[in-house]
């Protein structure tokens, strides 16, 4: 077994208890695009970590009820820093995060790590989870590790899905193939409309989409997302 396949199952077996996956490998050739590491060197592996479907849910919102504050403005940031901060420690890896500045090309690296697309909605769609997945960091490694294979070619429902319902779904036409309009998702977030439909059912545009309904978030992770949307 290389280096990189024991690696990954340790990590696979430390996140699951936190209802946290492995989303794929990286490898970067030097030079062409990895993120820097702590040190400042690039980093020639990355392993990218997220959720399917509610996996999380319930693990955050126990750690969530156990903190003093919450969790802070930004709970799921807070959290997420705690269970895969100390993994890059163990492993001598740079952990990254989506919601750190500058923004990392979280959604390029899930193209390659796994082969997915982009679904009309900007968020990239998966052929199992649908839109019910997401990231939650990834750790980049010095090292050119054998044993994860990027995944070129993965079955893109969308191409094939009659009638697109995802954009035809948003109460006030947020969504479209060019553009998702922030502003005008936001206002009807705030009205009385929003706070009675997307603010407690989830984005009707994700809801609409018929993939991955198995993986469909819990309401209260749903409500959870809507917030963070309509405060951000
Ligand atoms: C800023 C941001 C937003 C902004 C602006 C998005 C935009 N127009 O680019 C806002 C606040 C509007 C937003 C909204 C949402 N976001 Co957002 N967002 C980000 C964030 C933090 C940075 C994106 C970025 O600029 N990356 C930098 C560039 C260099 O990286 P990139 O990979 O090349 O960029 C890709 C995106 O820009 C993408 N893209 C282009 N247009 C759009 C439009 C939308 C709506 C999205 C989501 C992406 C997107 O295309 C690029 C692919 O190469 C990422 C996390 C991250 N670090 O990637 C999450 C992220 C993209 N968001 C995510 C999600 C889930 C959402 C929401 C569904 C959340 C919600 N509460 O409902 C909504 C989308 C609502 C909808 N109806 O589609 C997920 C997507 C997961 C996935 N399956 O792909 C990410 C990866 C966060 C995560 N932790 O997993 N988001």
């Amino acid at each position: 077994m290389s280096g990189l396949s024991l690696i990954l199952e340790e990590l696979a077996r430390a996140l699951e208890p936190h209802g946290l996956l492995l989303r794929g490998v990286v490898p970067f050739e030097p030079g062409q695009g990895g993120p820097d590491l702590a040190d400042g060197k690039p980093a020639l592996t990355l392993v990218l970590i997220g959720n399917a479907g509610g996996s999380l849910w319930e693990p955050f919102s126990r750690w969530r009820k156990l903190q003093p504050d919450r969790g802070g403005p930004d709970p799921l940031d807070r959290w997420s820093a705690q269970v895969i901060g100390p993994l890059a420690t163990r492993y001598g890896a740079t952990a990254y995060f989506p919601s750190d500045q500058p923004y990392q090309p979280f959604q390029q690296w899930a193209m390659r790590a796994e082969g997915l697309k982009a679904s009309p909605l900007g968020i990239l769609i998966h052929p199992l989870y649908g839109l019910w997945h997401g990231y939650r960091g990834a750790l980049g490694f010095a090292e050119a590790l054998d044993g994860g294979a990027e995944q070129r070619h993965q079955p893109q429902p969308c191409e094939t899905c009659i009638g697109k319902p995802c954009l035809t779904h948003c109460p006030v036409e947020a969504v479209g193939m060019e553009r998702f309009d922030v502003a005008s998702c936001r206002s009807y977030l705030s009205s009385d409309e929003g706070k009675a439909g997307c603010m407690v059912k989830g984005c009707a545009a994700r809801n609409a989409c018929p993939i991955g309904a198995a993986y469909r978030y819990p309401a209260g992770q749903l409500r959870f997302h809507m917030q963070a949307l309509k405060r951000l």
